[in-house]
């Protein structure tokens, strides 16, 4: 494990994303390997996971079009399984314990990290879904400079099987409507304005994709737009992205688009978001520090 340079703190300030190589070891690759395996193999009912291929009516339904043409008969899944962490003890202590919360403190100039939760997404060879262009920000009941997604990939992923791609300097943009991941049409009732279709016009923005492998980590600030090529390999591509706040994070329920996941019940609007949802997983004065409300880490999956 290493830390990180100035070189790629001031990279991050400037374009709002930051690829970090070699960042993480073998064991932890391994561990957060078996979790994945154990949240895939859990009973999905419980969790918050959406399957793209179980959701195609509702998202046709809609009137919706996938910004992947011909990706129905697609024969590979594209599934996003999202904030199950306390459900998963060795998620908890991936996520909540060294290195990545005091590196992310760096990289943000932050004193205290609390974290939000975490997504694994799951991209089965030949799924061909792209992973929308989409900022993070909406769809997190949150606000603040200081919020930022952890990629981490856990195989080879490149141009052939969904390979991150940031618009730089975008985290300086407004931000946009949440959409469905798949689509570019907004979740309705937001009211932020609409996207524009970036995947039709890429050579009009400035997009970098960034080729990466296991022990690598992207680092994007929450506001950066961001999406991924789809999967036509016949490899599987494996991920989980975080979402750790800083210290001028503060709470806010956005309307209609958020998991009740990403809701607190003891937070007003306007609180530092310090909850047992989201807890202080590290401090400038005290290090690392166990989450707080640890008893929902018991339960089972
Ligand atoms: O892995 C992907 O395809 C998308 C990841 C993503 O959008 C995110 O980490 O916010």
């Amino acid at each position: 494990m290493r830390d990180i340079t100035e070189e790629e703190r001031q990279h991050y300030d400037r374009h709002g994303v930051v690829h970090l190589p070699g960042l993480l070891d073998e064991d932890w690759i391994g561990r957060l390997e078996a979790a994945f395996a154990e949240e895939m193999s859990a009973d999905q009912a419980r969790l918050n996971f959406v399957d793209f291929k179980v959701i195609t009516p509702m998202i046709k339904a809609s009137g919706a079009e996938f910004v992947t043409p011909g990706v129905e008969s697609a024969t590979g899944r594209f599934c996003i399984s999202s904030f199950n962490w306390h459900r998963f003890p060795a998620l908890a202590t991936l996520f909540c314990g060294p290195p990545l919360p005091e590196i992310i403190a760096g990289l943000m100039r932050s004193n205290r990290i609390n974290f939000y939760g975490e997504q694994l997404f799951l991209k089965e060879a030949e799924s061909l879904h792209r992973t929308a262009f989409h900022q993070d920000v909406p769809y997190f009941n949150v606000t603040g400079d200081k919020f930022c997604t952890v990629w981490i990939p856990l195989d080879v992923v490149g141009v052939d099987n969904g390979m991150m791609g940031y618009v730089r300097g975008s985290h300086r943009w407004r931000t946009h409507a949440a959409s469905g991941f798949v689509t570019q049409m907004p979740f309705p009732g937001s009211p932020l304005p609409k996207l524009p279709d970036i995947e039709g016009a890429e050579g009009e923005y400035d997009i970098v994709y960034y080729p990466a492998q296991p022990g690598d980590v992207i680092v994007h600030h929450a506001n950066t737009v961001h999406g991924a090529t789809g999967n036509s390999s016949s490899q599987d591509r494996r991920a989980y992205s975080l979402h750790y706040l800083g210290d001028d994070v503060r709470y806010r329920e956005r309307e209609g688009v958020t998991l009740d996941a990403g809701k607190s019940p003891s937070l007003k609007n306007g609180d530092l978001v310090d909850s047992a949802e989201f807890p202080l997983v590290w401090a400038s004065d005290e290090g690392y520090v166990a989450p707080m409300g640890a008893d929902p880490l018991s339960s089972d999956p």
